[in-house]
């Protein structure tokens, strides 16, 4: 209660340099640690330290399966990646340049990294360093049209001596087959004698197209048209028939062939290893 008497103001306080200049350099002080701290694991993150061992990749988005070229290497295939294995004691990271063939795609092996999407007329990169050797599921994880959910892809992490391996052996041309097997050697003709050649690259023959994956060494991979059905005889053939039986919307066309011909073709893609 007032005094009716006390007339007096209280004291006045006019600020107190102490009390503002610690509340201004304090939180100063932590948000420049925590712009630094930032700044660090963005740069960790943007780039990992390349190692002259480490390997280029680049992936390619096409409707609906990936391609991947070793510049250097000799290599392309398709929708099955093999990289080496890396370690924490002297990193040996994957470098992917990642592009696209026609739409939006994006590459997502969750127990790599993030997705990082292929975009037309850009290229985007990204860096994968797994430490075990393994088979490492992924698929596209941006909608690219009515074969997206079958866009399916598959990463092999070798140890160096499977992947130096698997290279010799992807970086030869197709063996020139047949002689001995006379229903692949049919096959042989009436493949290159079809449009397939327009679509597919066989190295080592008259086959150099590139709207479909690389043929060279089919029979290396576990499965086809991007994980929709394991490669056996009988999927090869069925795709071949009708690839609408197994991937409905796919880019590739029936072609109508005769039995003889479905059969001598089958043949004649088991010969490519
Ligand atoms: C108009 C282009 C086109 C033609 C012609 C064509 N293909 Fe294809 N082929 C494709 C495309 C695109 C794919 C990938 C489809 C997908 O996974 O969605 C494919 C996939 C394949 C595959 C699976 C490859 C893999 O690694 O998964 C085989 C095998 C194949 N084609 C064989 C043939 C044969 C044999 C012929 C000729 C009878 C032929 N193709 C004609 C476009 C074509
Ligand atoms: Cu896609």
């Amino acid at each position: 209660m007032r005094r009716s008497d006390d007339h007096r103001e209280p004291p006045q306080v006019y600020g107190s340099n102490q009390i503002e200049l610690a509340w201004t350099v304090i939180p100063v002080l932590i948000v420049v640690m925590l712009f630094l701290a930032t700044a660090r694991v963005i740069a960790q993150v943007q780039d990992a330290d390349r190692s002259p061992d480490s390997i280029d990749v680049t992936a390619i988005g096409h409707q609906f399966w990936w391609e991947f070229r070793y510049p250097g290497l000799g290599v392309v295939t398709a929708n099955e990646l093999h990289i080496p294995v890396s370690d924490s004691v002297s990193p040996t990271p994957t470098f992917l340049k990642l592009l696209s063939a026609d739409t939006d795609h994006s590459f997502w092996v969750p127990r790599l990294a993030g997705k990082t999407d292929l975009i037309p007329n850009r290229v985007n990169q990204m860096w994968i360093d797994p430490h075990h050797t393994g088979l490492y599921l992924g698929q596209c994880a941006q909608y690219c049209g009515t074969q997206h959910a079958l866009m399916l892809l598959r990463v092999y992490v070798d140890s160096r001596s499977d992947f130096d391996a698997w290279v010799r052996s992807q970086s030869r041309s197709a063996v020139a087959v047949a002689l001995t097997n006379a229903d692949a050697a049919k096959g042989r003709e009436i493949f290159e004698a079809t449009s397939c050649i327009n679509c597919h690259t066989v190295r080592g023959t008259v086959a150099d197209g590139r709207f479909g994956p690389d043929l060279t060494h089919l029979m290396s991979r576990e499965e086809i048209a991007a994980g929709a059905a394991t490669n056996t005889p009988a999927n090869l053939k069925l795709w071949i028939e009708d690839p609408d039986a197994i991937k409905p919307g796919s880019l590739m066309p029936a072609m109508r062939l005769t039995e003889q011909d479905l059969n001598s073709l089958t043949a004649y893609m088991e010969t490519l290893r």
